[in-house]
Parts: C-alpha cells; structure tokens; sequence
C-alpha cells in the first residue's frame, strides 16, 4: 500500500500536484485551511485541473489540520509567507518518519519550517512549472516545467520518486539544490523588482540594460561570499537570457501586484540583503531596490514583507 500524499495548500501547485497524483490513482488527500473551507471544497465536488482547455474534475478526499489521521507524506504547498504556521497546524500529527516536500520559491522558509520539526526530513524543491487559479479549487496547467527535489543535509533521493514518474510530474534529484534555490532567487531578485518598478513585461527591461547588470554583479558578490560560486557563475548572460526568452510574460511579482496579493518579497530580495549583511557585505544598489520596493509596495498599501 502507498503511502499517502498529504496536500497542504489548495493553491495553484498543490491543485497542480493532488490532481496528477490522484489521476496516477495514488492516495492523495487535501489539508485545508478550516472546517469553513472544508464545507466548500466538497461543495465544489472536487479539485479541478484545467490542461489544454480540457477540465477535469478528481474527487481528493479534503479533511482540516485537526484530522486524526498521522502524516507520513507532506507536500507543503503554501506561499513562502505561509509556510511555517501552516506545517505548524499539522505538527502534531506527523509521524516518528515523516518527510516534508518544500514547494516555496526563494529562500528562508525552508529553515523556518525545517526548525518547526526537526525531527522531519525536509526535502526543497525548485519548480520551473507554471499554473494559477481561474476559480475557487480550479487551475490552469500554464508551463510545463521541471521540478528539482534535494535535501542539502542527505543525498539519497527517496524512493517515492516512483509516484513522481508515474503521477507524470518532471523532476530530477539534485544533489546541489540549495545552489539551485540561490540560482532561482538571484534570477527573481535580478527581474521580478524592476518590472514592478519599471512597470513592464520582462523584455521591457532590455531597456534597462545597466541596472539590471549591475544588480547581477553585485548578487554574483553575494553568491560568491555565501559559499554558492556555482550559482554565481555566469549570472549576468542568464539573466538577460530569461529575459530575452520571456520577454512577453509579466514576472510573478509583477503579477501579485497587479492582482494586489501580497508578495514573497522577504523570501527573494529581502533574504539576499539580510544575508549580505550577515557577511557584512556592502551591496548598495541591491540594498536601495529593496527600499524603493518597499516604498513601493506600501504606496500600493500592500503588505511590504
Ligand atoms: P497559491 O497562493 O496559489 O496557493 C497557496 C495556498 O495555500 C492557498 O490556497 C492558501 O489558501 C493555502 N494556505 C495558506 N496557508 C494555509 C494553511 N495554514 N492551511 C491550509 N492552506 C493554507 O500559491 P502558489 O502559486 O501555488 O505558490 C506556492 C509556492 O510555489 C510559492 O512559494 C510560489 O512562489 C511557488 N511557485 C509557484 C508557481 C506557480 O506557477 N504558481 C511556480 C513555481 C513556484
Ligand atoms: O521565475 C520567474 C518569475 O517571474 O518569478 C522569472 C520568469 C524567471 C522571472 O524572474
């Protein structure tokens, strides 16, 4: 018998993975928020995965934190913000074993958590996949990507890889994949504040060349000075390449501004400089995006952390 998925997070990812694994026909149940959620989840009779225009509807089991059944399995797929009061809520139900799998993007919240319950192994991972909302319990399959999965503190990949390959989900096991995660985060520090202050699409910050590569210098410092030279290496060609490749998309910061939703902003630009300060790093250009962004942000009256 499989072990059982536990989805913590009917968002945009987690509908992403609880439909494919449910679909595999591997056991999969959904964590929501309250019983209040609960009520309107099995109202909607399911979880709905939109691919190509088709929609399809899988009937996940949904229960609340305060289940009794014990969580071998977690897939925590809340925002970086929400993730460790979230795996807080269901503590006290994981097993002696349990394995946490880390769907947030950036850099932080996998401590955080990890801290919560050291007695778990937290795996990270880092997705290229894209998907969003366009209804309550409903998502949009938008870019077929690839999932890196690693434990920076173990690298025997586990042997549920297999519900991965036959869920269909792309992944690959890294055994460097916290110089991945630092990669991810220099690429989002590097484009996703520009074109919320700059107000653009990625390409349009081929117009802002200079700023762009000095960011890219001064976050290949910080890369360097925290032990990810590998992540540093080549940056700047990387960068101007993901903007040249998505040169029509809208970041995802954009986009969170622009549907006013808090972004994940502490975990991106504002990890980079609190770690910079941590080695006592001078990166001022870095330090003065934060700021503007912030202003920004509270301008906007939205959440600035
Ligand atoms: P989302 O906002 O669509 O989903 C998060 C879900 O978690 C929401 O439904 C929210 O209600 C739920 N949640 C929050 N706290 C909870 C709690 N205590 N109990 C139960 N549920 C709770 O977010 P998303 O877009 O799926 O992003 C998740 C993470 O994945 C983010 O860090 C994001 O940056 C990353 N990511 C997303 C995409 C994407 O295409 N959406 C791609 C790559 C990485
Ligand atoms: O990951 C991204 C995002 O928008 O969050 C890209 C497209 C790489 C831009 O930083």
């Amino acid at each position: 018998m499989s072990t059982t998925w536990h989805v913590l997070g009917a968002g945009s990812l987690g509908t992403l993975w609880a439909t494919r694994l449910a679909r595999a026909s591997l056991p999969v149940r959904l964590i929501v928020r309250d019983a209040e959620r609960l009520l309107s989840y099995q109202a909607a009779g399911g979880l709905t995965l939109v691919e190509q225009g088709e929609a399809n509807t899988y009937d996940v089991p949904g229960e609340t934190p305060d289940a009794d059944e014990p969580i071998r399995r977690l897939l925590v797929a809340c925002k970086a913000y929400d993730a460790e009061n979230a795996v807080a809520g269901v503590a006290h139900r994981l097993a002696p074993d349990a394995e946490l799998i880390l769907l947030q993007n950036g850099l932080g919240s996998q401590e955080a958590v990890a801290n919560r319950v050291p007695q778990a192994r937290c795996i990270c991972a880092s997705s290229t996949e894209g998907a969003f909302r366009d209804g309550d319990w409903r998502v949009v399959f938008a870019g077929h990507g690839y999932t890196w999965l690693g434990d920076a503190g173990h690298p025997v990949p586990p042997f549920w890889l297999d519900d991965l390959e036959a869920a269909n989900i792309p992944h690959e096991w890294s055994a460097d994949i916290l110089t991945r995660l630092w990669r991810k985060l220099a690429l989002n520090c590097a484009i996703n504040p520009l074109t919320v202050l700059h107000d653009c699409r990625n390409g349009g910050l081929q117009q802002h060349h200079c700023e762009v590569a000095t960011l890219c210098s001064e976050l290949a410092e910080l890369l360097e000075r925290c032990g990810q030279p590998a992540a540093a290496d080549n940056l700047q060609p990387e960068v101007e390449r993901v903007i040249h490749a998505t040169a029509a998309n809208y970041s995802s910061m954009y986009q969170d501004v622009a549907n006013q939703r808090r972004t994940e902003i502490s975990y991106l630009l504002g990890h980079a400089c609190k770690v910079a300060e941590r080695h006592r790093l001078n990166l001022p250009h870095l330090k003065q995006l934060q700021q503007r962004l912030i202003a920004h942000l509270q301008r906007l009256g939205l959440p600035s952390d």
